[in-house]
């Protein structure tokens, strides 16, 4: 893409309503602009972004053997009487009346609506486990939203929801996703801790929240440092294995945010811990039968019996992961997106635009990047070195190759953004090494 015909509208001041650097960055760096207070739209390099997280939350989900469907965003108002939580969810639901007096909701979740589907659909014992997920805009009328995408009114979740026959079944299913979340969150450059959690208004006896550490995270935490060690993509386990030993190591290594601390309950000495801030970017949780039960999803059992079936949900905030990735890789100069969710992978910047000369090469530079298929933003504009530059590291590409004196030479830059690292080298080992990775 070219940035100068690129949709791009960056601002050199810092936004005032913004007070966390996550939400600073995204408005600064163009990702996406408030329509209403808590609502958002995304802008080209936002939306490259989102898009990218989504398509790891999916690959992860499919691979655990969750399958994708897609539920509407409004809602019949009976599911949720049935299930008695239309009184229970106040304020934060987005109700809505449609022409015939029906009233209807703007989805917060969809453990009614899939329950629902679920129970005119299956009506045997064959027919579970299943495990269905979605990835769709939700809305909850949040009192105070704030921190941009973080705590926005309407936000894209990943929802999943598990079926079972029995309490050992379930159990299995949320410890897949368990290991489906590490390691989805590891794929995005992130180290995700999963701590006991309370259930809130989902409700449900086993849950936990999957946390991210970043210094400006909205709870603290306090973890075991072995934590640091772990690596889920290394885990030698498959989704079909027994996962009771895996699930054992990842429960038993002490975390806990700080309204479930408990001092001297993690078997080292407190002063040990690690303690530091974190963001939640998903949450499971274990309900059994409290939405099966009222909404009546029952199955026939191998003797005939009719067994109601044992559900768990699962959420990631797709959404909020964008300003929770920003919070956990930033520096002053702007954005470090990890390469997996990095909306390009280079920006090629020409410095002497308006040198034809210069110009053919960085063109070329373009054209063999893009041939190769590497997603490149090129800085072809008519601006100062310095706008470029700063423009670069403000929306935070791991890799700048820079065309500058050198040109002429066969000679560019190679930068890379994390390490801050420059390198003259040739064009052609500048290519290869971006290539390459
Ligand atoms: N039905 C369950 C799991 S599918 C559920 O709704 N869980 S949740 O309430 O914990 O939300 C799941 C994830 O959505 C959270 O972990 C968080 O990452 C994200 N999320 C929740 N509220 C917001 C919000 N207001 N803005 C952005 N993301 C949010």
């Amino acid at each position: 893409m070219r940035l100068s015909q690129y949709f791009l509208p960056t601002l050199k001041e810092n936004p005032t309503e913004a007070q966390i650097v996550s939400h600073r960055l995204m408005l600064r760096a163009g990702l996406v602009r408030q329509t209403s207070a808590g609502i958002y739209a995304w802008l080209p390099m936002g939306y490259r972004v989102l898009r990218k997280i989504e398509q790891i939350v999916r690959e992860g989900q499919d691979e655990a053997g969750a399958q994708e469907v897609l539920m509407p965003t409004i809602q019949p108002a009976e599911l949720w009487q049935q299930s008695g939580r239309y009184e229970v969810y106040g304020k934060e639901m987005l109700r809505i009346k449609d022409r015939h007096e029906r009233e209807m909701l703007y989805g917060p979740t969809n453990e009614e609506m899939i329950t629902d589907i679920f129970r005119t659909s299956v009506k045997t014992y064959r027919d579970v486990p299943k495990n269905l997920y979605h990835i769709q805009w939700k809305f909850r009328d949040e009192v105070r939203p704030r921190f941009g995408v973080m705590r926005g009114r309407e936000f894209l979740m990943k929802d999943a929801y598990s079926f079972d026959l029995t309490k050992e079944g379930a159990r299995i299913s949320y410890q897949k996703m368990f290991l489906s979340y590490l390691r989805i969150f590891a794929r995005m450059g992130l180290q995700a801790i999963p701590m006991q959690a309370d259930t809130g208004p989902i409700g449900g006896d086993m849950s936990h929240e999957f946390i991210i550490l970043a210094e400006t995270g909205e709870s603290g935490v306090f973890c075991h440092p072995d934590w640091i060690k772990t690596d889920p993509l290394k885990e030698p386990v498959g989704y079909n294995d027994d996962l009771n030993p895996f699930f054992e190591k990842y429960t038993s290594l002490y975390a806990a945010t700080d309204e479930k601390h408990k001092p001297g309950a993690a078997g080292i000495p407190d002063s040990e811990l690690l303690q530091a801030r974190g963001i939640e970017v998903g949450h499971i949780f274990y309900f059994g039968t409290k939405y099966s039960q009222p909404l009546g999803a029952k199955v026939t059992g191998p003797n005939g019996d009719l067994i109601t079936l044992e559900m768990g949900s699962y959420g990631i905030g797709v959404s909020r992961l964008v300003g929770a990735i920003i919070e956990a890789c930033h520096d002053e100069a702007g954005i470090i997106w990890p390469e997996a969710v990095a909306p390009y992978k280079v920006g090629l910047l020409n410095l002497k635009a308006n040198d034809a000369a210069a110009t053919k090469i960085c063109d070329e530079i373009y054209t063999m990047l893009q041939q190769a298929g590497v997603e490149v933003l090129y800085d072809d504009r008519d601006e100062r070195a310095g706008t470029k530059f700063a423009d670069c590291d403000l929306v935070g590409l791991p890799w700048q190759i820079i065309g500058g004196r050198g040109l002429d030479k066969g000679m560019v830059e190679l930068k890379n953004r994390k390490s801050g690292e420059r390198t003259e080298i040739s064009i052609e080992d500048a290519l290869n090494k971006v290539i390459g990775k």
